[in-house]
């Protein structure tokens, strides 16, 4: 294995000028520049990054929920760069379009099936789901019902960082920091059974969490709501894996009032749950799907918002639908993309996930299971959480309040060669989905020697804080 370890005096260089000049995303710049600058990473291979302190570190977050064929990939470099010295940007604007974009429209269209015959690109996540905003709003428009434009979401659900896209999420930190949501947005409770619905039972508690979405419907009136957006699996809130039944109600409270469904795909989508796309786990058909991350494997920017032939034909009859990026439909991130759905394809990573590595981490889960300190252990696919309590059998957290638990076991595993995140009292992962055997043994003992790790200082702290 290759060290990414750079000389002492090019890493404090580059600390400093991180402290200087660099502000990085959903971050403490006091704590930035009290850590004396970030950590740097400096190159990957498979599942490992290698920083500039000569660390390795098997990642668990498959980058931010993305790099889903793994780093290294020579083709999609190749790919990128054969396209750029072919036709390296040319936009979407003067009824024009280049072969990778219409081709990797086919493609992910083929792999959603379902009358998903469409798909508008983007480059990320957030403006993926600005164009569901603006779509679904148009689309109302041409159908003769303007009024028709609330839009609802579901608190802790994550959506993206700008506006629309932080609107339609519904994290009260984003919220509270420039005047969110925009008008038009409603948030009802997310199925958190752990959290906030501990010992009910899963089937009632689904069907009470589906039931707001009806209440709020008729509450707002029926023939104001525009759209439904829901995350599969909420990823950024923590993991949040829905009871069975919830999604199914949810779908049919959506038809019973003619209110679009918008399926946030850019954590599930590309393999994450053991399908290509988490509604197919679910068995419900969105009327609109929103793709990032997995796309590309995060090897370059772009996202899709894939909308039925019913939506289509109604924007046909629309005019000019005034909304665009300049990078929509960008041929060199389209050709990558193009070429990591090739590569899931052929390596049947999807079907590997299902049938092979996600039935292996929810076995290997069970090392953590039974520690003291675990509340409650979830996986789906390659995605899962770790929940951490003071006292098993509960969800009470140490100090009495969530988070303090979660970011000091979080600590340690990275010191000790393992990222992942901690939401609140919750570790969680998405490794990428070429992981191994091996590799999840080393993950899950890595958190399991965390919790042991942690204990002694976590029972120290005052009960409650
Ligand atoms: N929808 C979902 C479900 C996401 O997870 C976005 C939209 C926005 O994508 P972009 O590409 O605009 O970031 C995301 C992104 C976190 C975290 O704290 C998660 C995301 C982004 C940043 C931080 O886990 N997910």
């Amino acid at each position: 294995m290759i060290s990414g370890k750079l000389p002492a005096a090019e890493l404090a260089e580059l600390k400093r000028l991180d402290v200087a000049h660099h502000l990085p995303g959903q971050t403490d710049y006091a704590l930035q520049a009290r850590l004396g600058g970030s950590r740097i990473i400096t190159r990957a291979e498979g599942c490992t990054i290698h920083d500039a302190e000569g660390n390795a570190i098997l990642d668990g977050m498959a980058g931010l929920w993305c790099v889903n064929a793994g780093y290294g990939r020579r083709e999609l470099a190749d790919a990128a760069h054969a396209q750029m010295l072919e036709l390296p940007y040319y936009n979407t604007f003067f009824k024009t379009a280049s072969a990778p974009a219409v081709r990797l429209a086919a493609a992910i269209s083929e792999r959603l099936g379902n009358g998903l015959s469409h798909v508008f690109f983007n480059s990320s996540g957030s403006e993926a789901n600005d164009t569901v905003l603006r779509l679904v709003r148009h689309y109302w428009a041409v159908r003769g019902q303007p009024y028709r434009n609330i839009i609802i979401g579901r608190w802790n659900g994550y959506h993206g960082s700008t506006v629309a896209g932080a609107s339609l999420g519904g994290m009260r930190a984003m919220h509270e920091q420039g005047g969110l949501p925009i008008p038009g947005i409603e948030h009802i409770m997310q199925p958190y059974l752990f959290g906030d619905a501990f010992g009910e039972d899963p089937e009632q508690f689904a069907a009470r969490a589906a039931a707001a979405l009806e209440e709020r419907i008729l509450h707002v009136g029926p023939h104001n709501v525009a759209a439904f957006i829901g995350e599969p699996v909420q990823g950024a809130g923590g993991v949040i894996i829905p009871p069975p039944g919830y999604w199914q109600r949810i779908e049919a409270i959506c038809r019973k009032y003619g209110v679009l469904f918008v399926s946030d795909e850019v954590i599930c989508g590309f393999g994450r749950l053991g399908k290509w796309f988490g509604f197919q786990h679910f068995g419900v058909r969105p009327d609109i799907v929103s793709m990032a991350k997995g796309l590309s494997s995060g090897y370059l920017p772009i996202s899709a918002t894939a909308v039925s032939s019913s939506i289509v034909d109604t924007l046909r009859e629309g005019g000019e639908f005034v909304h665009g990026y300049t990078y929509s439909g960008h041929p060199t991130c389209a050709a990558v993309a193009l070429k990591n759905i090739e590569i899931l394809t052929r390596e049947k990573l999807v079907e590997r996930t299902a049938e092979d590595t996600a039935p292996y981490l929810a076995k290997a889960l069970d090392r953590v299971r039974s520690h003291r300190l675990v509340g409650e252990a979830r996986s789906l696919g390659l995605i899962g959480g770790i929940e951490i309590v003071s006292r098993k059998d509960t969800n009470e957290r140490f100090g009495g309040k969530e988070g303090t638990a979660g970011p000091m076991v979080r600590d340690i595993c990275i010191r000790s060669g393992l990222m992942v995140r901690a939401i609140r009292d919750t570790i969680v992962f998405c490794p990428p989905l070429i992981i191994t055997h091996a590799e999840i043994d080393r993950l899950v003992g890595i958190i399991a020697a965390a919790l042991d790790e942690a204990e002694p200082q976590l029972r120290a702290l005052p009960s409650v804080g």
